[in-house]
C-alpha cells in the first residue's frame, strides 16, 4: 500500500470532538521525542504533515489525519513527559485512556520505541495497560539508523527476549528509520491488511461519537479482531 493523499483533519481535546468513527483508524503513540512525527511524515510521504518538534510534550491533543479518504491516522500525545505537573498528567492519561478504550473505529495502536533503549518501564506499563483492556498493539522501533547493524541486532534480540519472557508471545514488530526511510512498506502493508477488521455501522445508521447510540453495544467492541 502507498499513501497518495494525506490531509490533516483536526485536533481534538476529547473523544466527542473527534471525527465520526466512520472509517478504520490506526493510532501512533510513544514517549516524547521518540520520532513519532518523523515516522508519520515518512509514512505519508510528507515533509511537514506532523510537525517535527524539538519541544517534548507540546501536543496534548488527539490529531486526526485522513488518508486517501479511506482511513484515519491518529497522532496521539507523547507520554512520559516528566515536566508535566501531576494534574496535567492525570488529565493527559484520562484523554489517552478514554480515546483508546472508547474509540469505536480504532483497530490498533502502534507504540513507538526508541531502538537505542532497553525496555523502559513506562512503555512496559503502557503495553500492560493495552493488554488488560484488550487493545491490539504493535511496536515500531525508531531511529535504527543511529545504531550499527550489530548493535541493533543485539538490542532487538534482547528486547524480544524481554517481551517473550513476560508475555510468552510477541506483538507485530517493525524496524524503522525515518532518516533512511525504512519500515514504511511493512507498516503500510500491516495497516492495509487489518483495515478489514473495521465494523461499519449498520446500514442507515450514522457513525457518531455518542455513547448512547442504539447500535453502540454491539458496535463498540467488534473492531479488535486481530
Ligand atoms: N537519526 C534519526 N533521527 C530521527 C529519526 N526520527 C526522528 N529523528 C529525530 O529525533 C528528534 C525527534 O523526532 P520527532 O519526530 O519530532 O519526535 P516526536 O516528538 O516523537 O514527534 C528529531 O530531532 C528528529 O530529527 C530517525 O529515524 N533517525
Ligand atoms: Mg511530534
Amino acid at each position: 500500500m502507498e499513501i497518495k493523499n494525506a490531509k490533516f483533519l483536526k485536533s481534538s481535546s476529547n473523544n466527542k470532538h473527534c471525527p465520526p468513527p466512520d472509517k478504520p483508524e490506526f493510532a501512533f503513540i510513544g514517549r516524547s521525542n521518540v520520532g513519532k512525527s518523523s515516522l508519520i511524515n515518512m509514512l505519508c510521504n510528507e515533509k511537514n504533515l506532523a510537525k517535527t518538534s524539538s519541544k517534548p510534550g507540546k501536543t496534548q491533543l488527539i490529531n486526526h489525519f485522513i488518508i486517501d479518504n479511506k482511513w484515519y491516522l491518529v497522532d496521539l500525545p507523547g507520554y512520559g513527559y516528566a515536566k508535566t505537573s501531576k494534574t496535567n498528567l492525570d488529565k493527559f492519561e484520562e484523554l489517552i485512556s478514554n480515546y483508546i478504550t472508547k474509540r469505536k473505529n480504532l483497530i490498533c495502536v502502534i507504540i513507538l520505541i526508541d531502538s537505542r533503549l532497553e525496555l523502559q518501564p513506562i512503555d512496559g506499563e503502557f503495553m500492560d495497560w493495552c493488554t488488560q483492556h484488550e487493545i491490539p498493539f504493535c511496536l515500531a522501533f525508531t531511529k535504527i539508523d543511529k545504531l550499527g547493524k550489530n548493535q541493533w541486532a543485539s538490542n532487538f534480540a534482547k528486547y524480544k527476549k524481554r517481551l517473550m519472557d513476560y508475555w510468552g508471545e510477541l506483538p507485530q514488530l517493525f524496524e524503522t528509520s525515518a532518516e533512511k526511510r525504512q519500515g514504511k512498506e511493512a507498516i503500510l502493508e500491516y495497516i492495509g491488511e487489518n483495515m478489514q477488521y473495521f465494523v461499519p455501522p449498520p446500514k442507515g445508521v450514522k457513525a457518531t461519537n455518542d455513547d448512547d447510540d442504539e447500535f453502540d453495544e454491539e458496535y463498540e467492541n467488534d473492531n479488535n479482531g486481530i
